[in-house]
């Protein structure tokens, strides 16, 4: 298979909702959509779904445009392969860039699916027909807001919750939702927002009472021997998420037990065959994985619902429908969750048409690449 045309697109879409976490608040995403035609004439997409700012990860959205127009798609373009998995070989060179990669490998996986008249989620090697969606909900201004927001989607039918939590803002919340919700499924996530002294030990050991269904990232990125100690305390898994961007960062983290569960992100990891890779290597280790999220347009969400699909993916996924984020999605149709389940399409390719007039009625600019 050859990709001979590629085209970058710079879309910002509104949120319905904004959305705050340990770092900042935003109110408008901007993605960057890979996409590409094969010799046979067929289209793949991907999505870079890297933050505008350098607050989750360093790479931001200018960087990825200008790592993916530069080096990625001039990488791809015109080279031959067989199969999506020997995409990301051919930029093994380039260091880094996980986000723009996994747009760029993403275009590749759906264009073999599409080609090849498989679904990407048995393309994947999935083997469920629905996954479970969880909500990721940001720091509210208050906790009757946060309650608000809570009844929302507990009555909207998602099991389970995710609140974002962060120094200050921490025991008090998850209490309140603990005491309004004694049965959820709920769950905390710091994005590496407290520093390993005795102060943030003693916060983190007190949310351990309360039943969550995990504590994710409560340290800084590279900071895998507080997690594993912090681990040592606790009943509640630590997950990690911004730990993890490479295979290598997984292994250390299962070497250390530097936490329990995995979060895999199909965006930091580089790709679709690198987020298999990290389930296989979980699920071999004993860890239980979901699927994290990075608000993702429809393309970025449908691969996540494929890789959800895998086996070991028993912990509901943050591939909660289009509406939670955006009113209109560029996807037809949109993915929606009925009770908190996301049916896992079966057509081929993708699994939904992309919506080019809305992209293009959204883009703040395009660039055409051939080969
Ligand atoms: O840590 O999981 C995270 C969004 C942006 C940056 C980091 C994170 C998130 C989410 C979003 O939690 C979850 C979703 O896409 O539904
Ligand atoms: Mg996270």
């Amino acid at each position: 298979m050859r990709i001979v045309r590629a085209t970058l697109h710079d879309v910002e879409l509104p949120l319905v909702h904004s959305f705050e976490t340990s770092s900042h608040r935003k109110s408008s995403l901007r993605h960057l959509l890979v996409e590409v035609t094969g010799e046979d004439g067929t289209t793949g997409w991907g999505e870079i779904a890297s933050p505008a700012g350098p607050y989750y990860a360093s790479e931001t959205t200018t960087i990825a445009w200008h790592s993916a127009s530069e080096y990625l798609i001039p990488a791809v373009l015109g080279a031959e392969w067989e199969h999506p998995d020997e995409v990301s070989d051919l930029f093994g060179k380039i260091r880094g860039h996980w986000f723009a990669k996994a747009g760029v490998e993403m275009a590749a996986w759906t264009l073999y699916a599409a080609s090849t008249a498989q679904a990407l989620g048995k393309a994947l090697g999935g083997t469920r027909q629905s996954v479970i969606a969880g909500v990721s909900l940001g720091i509210e201004p208050s906790i009757d807001e946060l309650l608000t927001q809570v009844e929302k989607h507990v009555s909207s039918g998602y099991p389970r919750v995710k609140l974002k939590i962060a120094p200050g803002w921490d025991v008090e919340p998850v209490k309140a939702v603990r005491e309004a919700y004694p049965e959820l499924d709920v769950h905390v996530d710091a994005n590496g927002a407290y520093p390993g002294d005795a102060e943030a030990f003693e916060i983190l050991r007190a949310l351990d009472p309360y039943g969550l269904t995990m504590i994710e990232q409560p340290f800084a990125p590279r900071n895998f021997l507080d997690s594993a100690r912090l681990q040592q305390q606790l009943q509640t898994p630590v997950c990690l998420d911004e730990s993890v961007e490479t295979l290598d960062d997984l292994a250390t983290a299962l070497e250390l037990k530097a936490g329990g569960v995995l979060n895999i992100k199909v965006s930091r990891m580089g790709g679709l065959t690198a987020a298999r890779k990290a389930h296989d290597l979980a699920q071999e280790a004993g860890w239980p994985v979901w699927c994290g999220g990075m608000h993702e347009f429809g393309i970025g969400r449908l691969a996540n619902v494929a890789i959800s699909s895998l086996p070991g993916f028993t912990l509901p996924s943050d591939v909660s429908a289009s509406q939670k984020y955006y009113a209109e999605d560029i996807i037809e149709p949109a993915v929606t969750a009925d009770a908190g389940v996301v049916v896992v399409p079966s057509s081929p390719g993708l699994g939904a048409e992309v919506r080019t007039g809305l992209i293009a009625q959204h883009a703040t600019q395009t660039q055409e690449f051939t080969a």
